[in-house]
C-alpha cells in the first residue's frame, strides 16, 4: 500500500482583546474548525500580541480564558487540534527576536495595521506595535505551518512572514516552510455596521458597529436594524453601496447563496425586510455557539486541562525549531 502523505500543517491565532465578532467568526474562526479534518492544526490565543495596546491585566487574563472557551464553542476540537495560549510557549518570543534581526525597519513601516493602530492610539505608539509582525512571523514559522487561515486584514503580515522566512533560508540554509494565506471566499473582510469603510473590529468603541458572538437575539436584531445603508432602497451589491454589500456578504457567508441570488430574493423589498432576514440567519448561527460557550465556561477544570495539554504539545514542536535556528545563527549549544 502506498504510504499516506503527511498532513499539511495549519497555524492561526486570535487576540483576546474582547469577545469575538461576527467578522472574526466568518473571516477566520469558522474556517479553523472546518480545516481540522484535513490538516494538522494549531490554534492559539495571541495574548502577547494583545499587549501592543494597553490592557487591564485582570480583564486580559479573563478574556484569554474566554477566548479559548469561544474557540472550543466554535468547534475547535482538542482531540483533533492543538489549542494553546501564546505566552505559554515561550519559544515564540525567542524566535521573534532572531527574526526581528532579519526584518528591515522599512518593511515594518509599510504595515497598514501599524499605521491604523498608531493613528488610533497616538499616546502609545510602542515598539511592540511596530515589531508585532515579527512575533506573528515567529508564531507561524516556528511550526513550519503550510497554511494560515486569516481574514484579509492579515494578508500583509503573512506576506512579511514569507519574506522573512525566505531571507532566513537564503542567509543560512533551508529552515522554514514558506506559509500560504487562506482567506474564505465570502466574508474575508466583514465591515463595520456603522462605518462600512472600516472592518468590523472587536475593539471598536461603538458597540453598534459589531455583532459579538455572545449578543442575544434582540441585540443582533437591533444592531442590524441600525446598520448604515444608503438611500437607494435596493438590495444590490455595488462599490458605492458598501453598507448593503456588507450585509449581503454576511448573508451570503452564512447561507451559501450567491450575491445574484440574494439580489433576486429581495427584489422589490425594502431594507427593513432584508435586515430582518440577515439578523435571522445570524441569530440561528450564533445559537449553538452560545449554548456550547456557556457549557465550556462553566467547566474550568476542562478548559485548564485543554490549555495545559495544548501548550505542552505546541512547546515540543516549537522547541525543536528554535534549537535548530539557534544552532544555525551561531548561538552556543
Ligand atoms: P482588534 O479589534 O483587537 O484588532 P480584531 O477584531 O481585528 O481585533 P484579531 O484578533 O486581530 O481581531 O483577528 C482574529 C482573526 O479574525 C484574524 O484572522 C483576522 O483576519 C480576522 N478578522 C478580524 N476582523 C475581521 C473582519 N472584520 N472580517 C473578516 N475577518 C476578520
Ligand atoms: N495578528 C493576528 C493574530 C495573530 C495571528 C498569528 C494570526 C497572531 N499571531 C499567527 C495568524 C497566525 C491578528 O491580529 N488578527
Amino acid at each position: 500500500m502506498e504510504q499516506q502523505a503527511a498532513k499539511k500543517r495549519i497555524l492561526s491565532g486570535i487576540q483576546p482583546t474582547g469577545t469575538f465578532t461576527l467578522g472574526n467568526y466568518i473571516g477566520a474562526v469558522r474556517n479553523w474548525s472546518r480545516m481540522q479534518e484535513e490538516y494538522e492544526c494549531l490554534y492559539m490565543v495571541a495574548n502577547l500580541h494583545a499587549l501592543t495596546v494597553r490592557q487591564d491585566p485582570a480583564a486580559l487574563r479573563r478574556q484569554t480564558r474566554e477566548s479559548a472557551a469561544l474557540l472550543l464553542a466554535c468547534g475547535i476540537d482538542p482531540a483533533k487540534s492543538i489549542l494553546f495560549v501564546q505566552s505559554q510557549v515561550p519559544a515564540h518570543c525567542e524566535l521573534s527576536w532572531v527574526l526581528s534581526c532579519c526584518t528591515q525597519f522599512g518593511e515594518l513601516s509599510r504595515m497598514t495595521q501599524f499605521k491604523d493602530k498608531s493613528a488610533k492610539h497616538p499616546e502609545n505608539v510602542n515598539a511592540g506595535l511596530f515589531t508585532y509582525p515579527c512575533l506573528m512571523a515567529a508564531d507561524i514559522l516556528i511550526y513550519n505551518a503550510d497554511l494560515v487561515p486569516v481574514g484579509a486584514d492579515q494578508n500583509q503580515h503573512l506576506e512579511l512572514a514569507r519574506n522573512v522566512a525566505q531571507r532566513f533560508n537564503n542567509n543560512y540554509s533551508p529552515t522554514f516552510t514558506l506559509p500560504e494565506g487562506y482567506n474564505p471566499k465570502t466574508g474575508a473582510r466583514v465591515r463595520s455596521l456603522q462605518e462600512p469603510a472600516k472592518k468590523m473590529s472587536k475593539s471598536d468603541t461603538n458597540a453598534n458597529a459589531y455583532i459579538l458572538l455572545t449578543d442575544d437575539a434582540d441585540t443582533v436584531l437591533r444592531k442590524f436594524k441600525r446598520a448604515v445603508t444608503d438611500s437607494e432602497g435596493a438590495v444590490r451589491a455595488a462599490e458605492d453601496k458598501p453598507g448593503v454589500t456588507n450585509l449581503m456578504g454576511i448573508y451570503s457567508a452564512l447561507t451559501g447563496k450567491g450575491l445574484d441570488a440574494i439580489e433576486a430574493e429581495f427584489a422589490g423589498q425594502g431594507y427593513g425586510v432584508f435586515k430582518e432576514a440577515v439578523a435571522g440567519v445570524v441569530i440561528d448561527a450564533l445559537r449553538p455557539i452560545q449554548a456550547e460557550y456557556a457549557r465550556v465556561l462553566a467547566d474550568k477544570e476542562y478548559l485548564d486541562r485543554v490549555l495545559a495539554e495544548g501548550a505542552a504539545a505546541a512547546g515540543r514542536i516549537a522547541g525543536r525549531t528554535l534549537a535548530k535556528v539557534y544552532r544555525k545563527v551561531g548561538m552556543l549549544q
